[in-house]
């Protein structure tokens, strides 16, 4: 059923990296279609980055139709762009300069279109003060509303869709469901058995101290990595190339390339693993809904602002934890330390940290989910 307000929106998508912009936005959109009813317009310039995470993506079509959302390839125009244009909602993503016409063209709207600037994810005190905040138009009569995913009930929540929970649970309920999708992947009968961990992390991450630390250690591990991360560190444990299907062990160590997935897959792999290495936003709050033990490789900013972020992040989370503590901030390069200690503190932990995981899914669910969030804001600035 279509709703009452809004019946129809826009989001303005610039990839400004990897997949994470456009991931994040496809999800917004897909939601906000699936679980509202309401039209939406994806302008997004970059349909390759797309397209690996979604693979019906046409990288040729100025407009297209995927699942009832119309996608609109976002190439620099400003175009002309008239009143009957402009939905009930506009969202710029992470502060996009949406096209002066399109800006104009609100301008025009009467009543005026619900203009919000999505921000990212941060654990940092100040959010709470920022969420919702409006900033006017210097020229024009319009005002835009900032809008900050969060991780108390004073910030938008966390992006989750309506049925993630229920999908997951059922998924971890059913070792031969998830016995069928690794095996799908290539994992053996005798590695189902081993330590399970997905590694998605930026190239500078120490991949191969943690790889030693693995290799020498007295459990076996089974690493899971997706075709293109950390590539030049994967080849060279394997000593070949990093393409999806290739595969080594090494001493209590194996590692395996898999295939960069769809959005959705990607989470049935982090509910499948018993330890999932994420990083940036998105694949790091999947992997908080995964209710498992996760190392977050955090999105490197100048003069490490980042890793205040990640030292807010870890206060938070990290409660009674101190080895995820000292682990992640290592991950980071925002401490020296020996890998094989670190990995060695971690592992006898990681029963105390999967609890912590699945209490600190609780408190997330407590904040409602995002789109929720968002649609009520909106509604309020009607
Ligand atoms: O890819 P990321 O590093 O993306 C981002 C962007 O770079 C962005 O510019 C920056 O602002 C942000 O990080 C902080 O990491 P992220 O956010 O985890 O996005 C990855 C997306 O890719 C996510 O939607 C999950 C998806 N994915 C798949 O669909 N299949 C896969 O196999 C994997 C590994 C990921």
């Amino acid at each position: 059923m279509s709703p009452e307000f809004p019946r129809t929106l826009a989001i303005f998508c610039k990839v400004v990296d990897n997949y994470g912009d456009i991931g994040i936005c496809w999800r917004l959109a897909r939601q906000f279609h699936a679980e509202h009813g309401i039209a939406v317009t994806l302008w997004v310039d970059d349909l390759a980055s797309f397209r690996r995470i979604w693979p019906q993506v046409d990288t040729r079509a100025d407009v297209q139709d995927i699942g009832g959302i119309t996608v609109r390839h976002w190439a620099g125009q400003d175009g002309e762009f008239s009143p009957a244009d402009i939905p009930d909602v506009v969202i710029e993503f992470f502060g996009v300069d949406i096209p002066p016409g399109y800006i104009e063209a609100m301008a025009q709207c009467e009543p005026r279109p619900v203009w919000i600037n999505y921000e990212g994810l941060s654990a940092e005190e100040w959010v709470e003060g920022c969420h919702s905040l409006p900033s006017m138009h210097p020229r024009l009569k319009l005002t835009k509303h900032f809008f900050f995913p969060g991780f108390t009930d004073k910030t938008g929540g966390l992006l989750r869709e309506r049925d993630l929970v229920g999908e997951r649970e059922a998924f971890q309920a059913d070792p031969a469901a998830m016995a069928a999708f690794l095996g799908r992947l290539g994992v053996t009968p005798n590695e189902m058995t081993s330590l399970k961990v997905s590694l998605f992390c930026y190239p500078h991450a120490p991949v191969t101290e943690l790889f030693e630390a693995w290799e020498q250690g007295g459990q076996p591990v089974t690493c899971l990595v997706p075709e293109g991360v950390a590539r030049e560190k994967v080849e060279a444990f394997l000593n070949k190339d990093a393409d999806a299907g290739a595969c080594a062990t090494r001493g209590a160590l194996t590692v395996r390339v898999i295939p960069f997935m769809p959005q959705t897959d990607y989470d049935r792999l982090l509910w499948a693993c018993d330890l999932n290495f994420v990083r940036g936003e998105d694949s790091w709050v999947r992997a908080q809904w995964a209710a498992r033990p996760f190392i977050w490789h955090i999105y490197p900013q100048d003069e490490n602002l980042h890793h205040v972020k990640l030292r807010a992040f870890l206060q938070k989370y990290a409660v009674n934890t101190q080895s995820l503590i000292d682990f992640s901030l290592c991950w980071n390069g925002e401490r020296e330390g020996q890998m094989d200690a670190l990995w060695t503190s971690l592992q006898a932990e990681l029963p105390t940290i999967a609890r912590r995981a699945q209490d600190w899914e609780a408190q997330m669910l407590a904040n409602g989910d995002l789109v929720s969030n968002l649609l009520n804001f909106v509604r309020t600035l009607r």
